[in-house]
């Protein structure tokens, strides 16, 4: 296998690189990312001296790029983990989203389209592009029904995937995960932030009410699924559905993190919601199931394993929260916290 990766500098694509090498499948594994504010070259350090291992910086809506890049490395199997991957940020600036989910995805498809040998295109896609769950679980068959600009621009990409697939029987699948946690998560999402903040002492700010419901899979199931799937013969841009079928409420995963690190309840604040924040994603992952994958990571052992991670790596995370990302944090949340209640809001 002649692999590219995108994103490989961000939380799933570091996880899923580690994961491929690991194979003896993989004759060359190539990885571009933008190191966005998301991407970090020292997450790939270690991998550097693996001699099937290669790094590129360069941005996936780049076509003369990507172009000169899948021809040289002679790809024939695109796993596309590199994206905007923040609600937050979407809710404040639609425009990266739709350049690099929408645009840059089109790039990849229209670089390996018509390749000789060329093998499958995986699309990293997300329980979001079905928008809120209110009873039940999500089958692959569901409508898409997106709520933030990160979700529709993520249900833009599939589309052009399934048309790809359809119109110019490009090899392609699109597998669509719920919320992973684990290591070399960025601290801007619910779990990284929530453990790192508290590890320093700081307040926790919960949306909302705190009950919205999130259906967690440890990184580790979902890129065993992302190897999985590439193995099926689906290629007519079939949806896979990835998930432990474990949905858990923001303030449960926030009762869990302060009792694995023995901090005190009153850490937590609530502040103002997120616009438009879907109230609960549940997925139902059967078809994948019967396909013979199924998820080993119990969410209370995954979650242990999740926080002993952040405690004993405290300098990778130090500094992330450095720079930028302190000016990020005070737009996100200064005002919000200063206007935070310790009861939930109503
Ligand atoms: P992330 O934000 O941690 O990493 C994204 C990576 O993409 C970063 O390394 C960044 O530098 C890179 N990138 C951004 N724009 C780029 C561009 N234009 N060109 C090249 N590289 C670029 O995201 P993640 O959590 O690892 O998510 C990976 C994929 O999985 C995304 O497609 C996301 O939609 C999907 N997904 C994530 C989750 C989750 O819970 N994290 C769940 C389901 C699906
Ligand atoms: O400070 C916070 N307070 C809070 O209450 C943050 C950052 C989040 N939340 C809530 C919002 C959600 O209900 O926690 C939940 C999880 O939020 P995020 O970590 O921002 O993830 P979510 O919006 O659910 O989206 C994630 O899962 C699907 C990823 O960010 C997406 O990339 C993925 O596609």
């Amino acid at each position: 296998m002649r692999l590219l990766v995108t994103g490989g500098a961000g939380f799933i694509g570091t996880n899923f690189l580690r994961y491929a090498l690991a194979r003896d499948e993989v004759e060359r594994l190539v990885t571009v990312d933008l190191l966005t504010y998301a991407g970090n070259y020292a997450n790939l350090n270690d991998l550097e001296a693996d001699p099937r291992f290669r790094f590129v910086r360069a941005d996936i809506a780049d076509r003369e790029a990507m172009t000169a890049l899948v021809d040289a490395e002679a790809i024939d199997t695109l796993v596309n983990c590199a994206a905007e991957t923040h609600v937050d940020r979407s809710i404040a600036d639609h425009w990266p989203f739709v350049t690099t989910n929408v645009d840059g995805t089109l790039v990849l498809l229209e670089a390996v389209r018509g390749r000789a040998g060329f093998r499958r295109f995986l699309q990293v896609s997300t329980d979001e592009v079905f928008g809120s769950i209110p009873a039940g679980r999500a089958t692959e068959d569901w409508p898409s029904r997106p709520s933030s600009p990160y979700a529709a621009s993520k249900a833009a990409a599939d589309g052009f995937v399934q048309a790809y697939a359809t119109t110019y029987g490009l090899p392609a699948v699109i597998t669509r995960s719920s919320n992973n946690y684990g290591p070399y998560q960025f601290p801007e999402k619910l779990i990284p932030l929530f453990v790192t903040n508290a590890l320093d002492g700081q307040p926790l700010p919960l949306y909302g009410d705190g009950l919205n419901e999130r259906d967690w899979i440890h990184v580790e199931d979902h890129c065993a699924a992302l190897w999985h799937v590439l193995g099926l013969p689906a290629t007519r841009g079939e949806v896979f559905n990835v998930s432990a079928g474990r949905e858990v409420p923001n303030r449960a995963v926030t009762d869990l993190i302060l009792r694995l690190l023995d901090r005190p309840p009153s850490l937590v604040r609530y502040v103002a919601d997120r616009p438009g924040h879907d109230r609960r994603y549940a997925l139902d992952a059967s078809r994948l199931r019967k396909t013979g994958w199924e998820p080993r990571r119990g969410f209370e052992e995954g979650l242990a394993a999740t926080v002993a991670w952040y405690r004993e790596h405290r300098p990778w995370w130090e500094a992330v929260k450095s720079g930028a990302y302190r000016d990020y944090y005070e737009t996100m949340y200064g005002d919000r916290l200063r206007d935070s209640s310790a009861a939930p809001r109503s």
